[in-house]
């Protein structure tokens, strides 16, 4: 078994956990009050693998992840109260509301998202590998993802060209038992996941996802390896979603039974435990802890109800377009071509003369001066 931090480690650990826990319950149900909308994919049962990997991280390194990623957010610091607003589309959102549950992004703490392409986020990673090693800095970047995102073509090509580069990132793939309704088995062929990165040059760890601990220990040697050696390695987290894929999903891939005997390994429940057992904190301690996430969710949820829903006339604010380089209606032109379009578009009537404003951007000027079929088609020639 894992040694234990000191005392204040511990109980920031099981702190963070249950903040996040207490977060994604609130957030769950809030998403059933129609407050939330989009996606909602929840980490309950996965907490320990968020925190004792983040918690390996130095300040100055990244961290990117999936549209499973408010814990990941709320581990590096990102106040819950931003990361409930965005949850609700709210203009004091970590993101101003426009990227929801699966687009959390705070680049101050180095949490480089959420991304809602399976896969998607791996080479993403090792392009920040590579600028932390083109500017001679000792940074790394941690990476997680998912067990089915193991099959993306993203992976192979991603792992390869960071062993090939000798880039310092670190994979860690999430294994939770299930891309979706599918179970590991049914989806990859090779189960052991630590040894899907061998034949790329990839060397693979493992560790018990459900122990926090374990899960520190772990990648805190691999880190060190990767931020000494510079090149990557891959660590498989072993561990199990307790609710469904996302809000929407009936769960008939497995039984009640398996998910209670996963229960029973229940990351919070067992290092409070273990905690009490070798008298680093009392029952008291933790009870306390409890009462202190389940405050300051309160808190986050009453600040995203407070703050207001972004104003329909930015909804094309932070878009931008590259000049004529790109062709298409969506492209922007030069200011004298934009005036004489917002004039034309005026032209047609009260809500087009919306468009005459040179406030609103090009893509809706364009589209309401040439009609949109025309726009079509430009873009069908592309
Ligand atoms: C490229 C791509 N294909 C399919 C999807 C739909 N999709 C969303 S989540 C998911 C399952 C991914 O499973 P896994 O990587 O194990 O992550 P988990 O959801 O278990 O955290 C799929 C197929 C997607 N978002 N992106
Ligand atoms: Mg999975």
């Amino acid at each position: 078994m894992a040694v234990l931090p000191p005392t204040a480690q511990s109980r920031e650990w099981l702190q963070t956990m249950t903040l996040i826990r207490r977060f994604e319950e609130r957030a769950g149900e809030m998403y059933a009050r129609a407050r939330v909308g989009g996606f909602l994919h929840l980490s309950i049962g996965e907490e320990a693998t968020i925190v004792g990997s983040a918690r390996a991280l130095r300040d100055e390194d990244y961290l990117i992840s999936t549209y499973r990623s408010h814990g990941h957010a709320l581990v590096r610091g990102t106040p819950p109260e931003k990361v409930m607003a965005e949850l609700f589309g709210r203009v004091d959102g970590l993101c101003r509301g426009r990227g929801g549950s699966m687009h959390m992004f705070d680049g101050e703490r180095r949490f480089m998202g959420g991304y809602g392409i399976v896969g998607g986020n791996l080479p993403i990673a090792a392009g920040i590998a590579l600028a932390s090693d083109y500017g001679g800095r000792d940074d790394v970047t941690l990476c997680t993802f998912g067990d089915g995102a193991s099959n993306q073509g993203t992976f192979g090509e991603t792992l390869n060209l960071a062993a090939l580069w000798q880039l310092p990132v670190l994979f860690m793939v999430t294994n939770n038992q299930f891309g979706m309704g599918t179970a590991l088995g049914r989806h990859s062929a090779v189960t052991d996941l630590r040894r899907k990165g061998e034949s790329l040059g990839v060397p693979g760890l493992r560790c018990d996802g459900m122990d926090v601990a374990e899960t520190f220990e772990v990648i805190d040697g691999a880190l060190a390896r990767v931020r000494e050696e510079r090149r990557p390695l891959l660590v498989e987290a072993v561990t199990y979603r307790f609710r469904g894929h996302s809000m929407a999903d009936p769960e008939q891939y497995r039984s009640k039974e398996e998910v209670a005997r996963w229960r029973e390994r229940d990351p919070i429940v067992t290092f409070g435990a273990r905690l009490v057992d070798e008298g680093v904190l009392t029952q008291q301690d933790l009870d306390g802890i409890d009462a202190e996430a389940v405050a300051r969710v309160d808190a986050a949820v009453a600040f995203a109800e407070a703050s207001p829903l972004p104003q329909p006339d930015s909804l094309y604010d932070d878009v931008y377009v590259l000049d004529d380089e790109v062709r298409g209606w969506y492209s922007a032109h030069a200011d004298d071509q934009r005036e004489a379009l917002g004039a034309a578009a005026a032209a047609l009537g009260p809500e087009a003369a919306l468009s005459a404003n040179s406030e609103i951007p090009q893509q809706l000027t364009d589209a309401l001066a040439v009609g949109e079929d025309a726009a079509d088609q430009q873009t069908e020639a592309l």
